[in-house]
Parts: structure tokens; sequence; C-alpha cells
């Protein structure tokens, strides 16, 4: 009985220690996603001291399935950073994205309309791993579990954020506060109302997506639009496909069986598609809304906004992961000249960058959503969706237009 109150009495001083006791640190990431762990990387490679805070723990980042299609830039950068070995030897180079339209396939061929230029294939989940592996080389903080997390007084020059972990309260100062905490984090909510200007378009449909072991259909992406809805065929490596369709916002995963995908996805290939489809047990399922959201400006005094939580686009263009990766590359730069010679106005200047990528992307996200999916009710919108098609399917300059976006615009 008495042990177990020093025990208690013990760990109620650990917390009031910890509650009084205030780290620092240059800079403060929140998020553990790609765009946190690039920026950390980056920052690593600076000498400019950092501490990443993510809500969930390593395993959850880890198993996450997401993103599948590295621009060019992004991949230079990961190497910049040291993490692209495994992907320059693993990654799946992709030469053409293939539209279908009236079951007819027709090649938008990336190097000869980009003067050379192409993506690769390689899995979000393996950027995060390479990442992590990375991070753990450089024997930086990475705080998994932190609960509560919370940017305070970025208006001044005193930053600080506090969160909760292992039962105990902390408190953490730095420089500025990098908020990477995607799309629902907190970062972009503890601005006030008034500060920032954000533009949203939903979408009336999402993506319902399953991995399996078996080997991809194409070689190339495959943006399938067909009367029944859209569909898309990915890989991850030789042996392992990622496909999607288009399915109601309101769907559950739970009311697709594998055959019942595998049913259906086949029904909007092209024949020379479904006749060789293969099909599995799926590995992962799941459906994700398709949205564009773009938050403006990305900087509050000391804390700025990078990847997802300032921005989202629709899947289609596959820009996701590679805008973060551009947001990191601008903004590490921003951050290296603030602490080289106290260059205030590099940090907007990044803000001002980084947004005129991000709106071209979701101008292309948006364009190449609204011609391959089923949007509309209305039978003008659905005759000009195929007009469209029509007219770049028969246009090597139309095609020349989607080839220089899809391998990504000049950083
Ligand atoms: P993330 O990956 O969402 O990471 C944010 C991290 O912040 C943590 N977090 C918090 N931590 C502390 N406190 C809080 N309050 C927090 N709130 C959140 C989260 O746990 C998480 O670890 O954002 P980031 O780093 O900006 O990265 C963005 C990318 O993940 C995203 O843009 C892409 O996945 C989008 N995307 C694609 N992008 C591509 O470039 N190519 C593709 O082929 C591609 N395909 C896709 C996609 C996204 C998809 N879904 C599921 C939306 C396909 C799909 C289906
Ligand atoms: C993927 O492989 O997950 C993927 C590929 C292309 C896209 C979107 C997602 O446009």
């Amino acid at each position: 009985m008495n042990k177990n109150k020093d025990k208690n009495r013990d760990k109620n001083k650990n917390r009031d220690k910890n509650k009084n006791k205030t780290q620092r640190t240059q800079i403060i990431i929140i998020g553990a996603g790609p765009a946190g762990l690039m920026l950390g990387c980056l920052l690593d490679l600076a000498g400019i001291d950092n501490i990443i805070v993510e809500r969930q723990s390593k395993a959850y980042v880890l198993a996450r399935i997401r993103a599948g299609i590295l621009e060019q830039t992004t991949i230079d950068l990961l190497c910049e950073m040291g993490a692209g070995e495994r992907l320059k030897k693993e990654g799946v180079p992709h030469h053409a994205l293939i539209l279908a339209h009236r079951n007819i396939c027709t090649p938008v061929r990336l190097p000869e309309l980009t003067n050379g230029k192409f993506v690769t294939a390689y899995g979000q989940t393996e950027v995060t791993k390479d990442l992590c592996d990375k991070r753990a080389a450089n024997g930086s903080q990475t705080l998994y579990q932190a609960e509560n997390v919370t940017p305070c007084d970025f208006d001044t020059t005193q930053p600080y954020i506090h969160f909760e972990k292992d039962g105990g309260t902390h408190k953490i100062a730095c420089e500025l506060i990098i908020g990477c905490d995607g799309f629902h984090g907190i970062s972009r909510q503890s601005v006030p109302q008034a500060a920032i200007q954000t533009y949203e378009k939903i979408y009336p449909v999402g993506w319902l997506g399953l991995l399996s072991e078996t080997k991809p259909v194409s070689l190339e992406v495959v943006y399938a639009n067909t009367p029944r809805g859209f569909a898309l065929c990915s890989m991850r490596s030789h042996t392992r496909s990622r496909y999607y369709i288009q399915c109601a916002l309101n769907d559950r995963v739970e009311n697709w069986s594998d055959d019942a995908f595998w049913d259906e996805f086949r029904r909007r290939l092209p024949p020379n598609l479904a006749e060789a489809l293969e099909t599995g047990p799926s590995i992962e399922k799941s459906i994700a809304p398709l949205r564009s959201f773009v938050a403006e400006p990305l900087r509050f005094g000391r804390l700025l906004l990078a990847g997802d939580a300032a921005h989202v686009v629709p899947p289609t263009g596959a820009k996701g992961l590679n805008l973060a990766a551009s947001d990191i590359y601008y903004l590490h730069q921003a951050i290296r000249a603030y602490f080289a010679d106290g260059d205030e106005a590099a940090l907007t200047d990044y803000s001002t960058k980084a947004l005129a990528r991000v709106w071209k992307a979701e101008r292309f996200s948006w364009y190449l959503t609204t011609m391959t999916h089923n949007l509309s009710d209305n039978a003008f919108d659905e005759k000009i969706k195929h007009a469209e098609l029509d007219y770049v399917i028969s246009s090597k300059i139309a095609q020349q237009v989607i080839a220089e976006n899809y391998v990504g615009l000049p950083l």
C-alpha cells in the first residue's frame, strides 16, 4: 500500500518536473508525414536543430498506403538529403501515361513530349520508411504519440508548442513552428480566421483503392473514363498492383468484397486489359474523398504551413506528395536564409513562391479529374468532357500540355 503511494508520489513529482521544464530547439515540425520528415532531413543537412512531434505511433505512420508516383524533382530532393538509395534501385520508371476512352488506349509519351523527362513509381510508404531511417541515422528527435499538440505565441518572436505525452505535459520553445500535419492537422486550425483565406472544391465522388500482390495489368499508369465511371491502374512494383475505381462519396469499404471490386474494375477496363487482368486477395482497401483545397498565405508570423496542411489536390494528377516536396524545397531554402542572416523576407517569399507552383498543380489536378470522371448529371458537361478527351487523344499539342504538367513543372 505504502509502496504504491510512494510510487504515485514519484510519478506526480516527475510529471510536475516535466511541466516546468522547457526544452529548446531551433525548429519544431508538427507531423511526421513526408513533408515533415523531408524538412527534418534537409535541416539536419544544414546543421539546424529540429524536433518533429507526431500524433500517431511510428508503426501507424509507416503502414499508411497512399501515393505512388514521384516527379524527378522529388527524387532529386530525396537523393540530396541521402534518402534516395533504395528508390534509385527499386523505383519503376514510367515513360508514358495511358488515357483509355471509348475502349481505346492512347499513350501520352512523356520523354518524347518533355525533352526526356519521366516519372517513377515508388510508394509513399517506402518514401516514409527511407526518410525515417535517414532521420534515425542523423540522430534527430521525433516524438511519436504526442497528444493535443498546440502551437502557441507564433505572432511573437518567442513561439512554443505544448503537448501531452507519456502521462506528462511538455513545452518546447523554438524560433519557428512548421505545420506539416496534413489536411486535418492543428496548425492551420490555430491561425485566426481573419488571417487566412481558403479556397475549396469538393467533388461528388471518392476513390475506392485496392492493393494486391498481383502482376500489374499495365506497365504504365492507365486513366480510364467509362460510362460506369473512372478507373485507374497503377503499381507499387512488378509484383504488386494498386488499382482504383470512382465510387459514391458516401460509399463504404464494407460494401465492397474483393470479388465485387474485381468485377467492377474489370468492367471499366478496355477489353485487352480486362482479359489480361490478374486478380487476388486484397492487402488493403480504402476509400478517399476527392477534394481541391488551398489556404493562403503559408506564413503567419513564426508559424509556416507546408504540404497537405496547406493544400490538397484530388489524386488524379499524382501531385499531392510531389507538392509537399516542392513546398519543402522552397521552405528549407527560406529557413537557411533566415538563420544565416536573419532574412525575414525569405520566409514571406516562401509563401509566394510555393503558392505559385501549388495553383498550377491545382489547375492540372482539377483538369485531369474533370476530364476522366463522371461528375455531372448535366448532359452538356458530359458532352464537353468527351469532346475534351477526343481532342486530347487526337492532338499531340494537347498531349504535350498534359505531359509537361504530369512530369512536374520546374521548381
Ligand atoms: P500527411 O502525409 O497527411 O502527414 C501529416 C502527418 O501529420 C500528423 N498529424 C499530427 N501530428 C501532430 N499533431 C497533430 N495535431 C497532427 N495532425 C496530424 C499525421 O498523423 C501525419 O503523420 O501530409 P504531408 O506530409 O503533407 O504529405 C502529403 C501526402 O501524404 C499526400 O499529398 C499524398 O498522399 C497525396 N496522394 C498522392 N500524391 C502524389 O504525389 N502522387 C500520388 O500518386 C498520390 N496518390 C494520394 C494518392 C493521396 C491519396 N489519399 C489517400 C488521399 C492516392 C490517394 C488514394
Ligand atoms: C497510385 O499509384 O497510387 C497513384 C498513381 C497515379 C495517380 C494516383 C495514385 O494519379
